[in-house]
């Protein structure tokens, strides 16, 4: 069985509870339920902290033994190049999703830190975001 690890970065605890225009109503764990049962040949585990050090830590934990990791760093995503080497440093590919589309937002969410170290880049569909970026790393 594939095994991915899914990944949330700050912030994204509050989804379903704040910013309903922005990132939704659902929460991750309601949404997490509907893709595993989806995808039930895979193995989904999922991770979110708040703390920059625990993002990189997980990072290096699922990164040697994980099909894939499917990353949304949240803010750090624009300031870090902590988790850019990180993601350097592992060999599991690593997909960079984002649930809005950063590019029409403010200008400092317009440059991602981890892009570059990413094998690709999904934004702006939700949290179906995470669906494509799941189906990018099975094929
Ligand atoms: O669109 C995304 O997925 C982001 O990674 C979300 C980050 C933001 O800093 C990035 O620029 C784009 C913010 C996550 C905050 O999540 C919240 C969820 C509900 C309520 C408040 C914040």
């Amino acid at each position: 069985m594939k095994k991915f690890q899914i990944i949330n970065g700050p912030n994204l605890n509050l989804l379903g509870k704040r910013e309903p225009t922005v990132y939704g109503n659902t929460s991750f764990e309601d949404y997490l339920e509907v893709l595993r049962n989806q995808y039930p040949s895979c193995k989904i585990d999922y991770y979110q902290s708040n703390v920059e050090g625990e993002l990189i830590d997980k990072i290096h934990e699922a990164g040697f033994s994980y099909d894939g990791i499917i990353l949304n760093a949240g803010a750090y995503t624009h300031t870090s190049v902590a988790l850019h080497d990180a993601i350097k440093a592992i060999a599991s590919p690593v997909v960079e999703v984002h649930i809005s589309n950063v590019h029409t937002r403010e200008e400092f969410r317009h440059h991602s830190m981890i892009s570059a170290a990413c094998k690709g880049v999904i934004a702006g569909f939700g949290l179906k975001s995470y669906e494509l970026a799941l189906l990018a790393l099975i094929n």
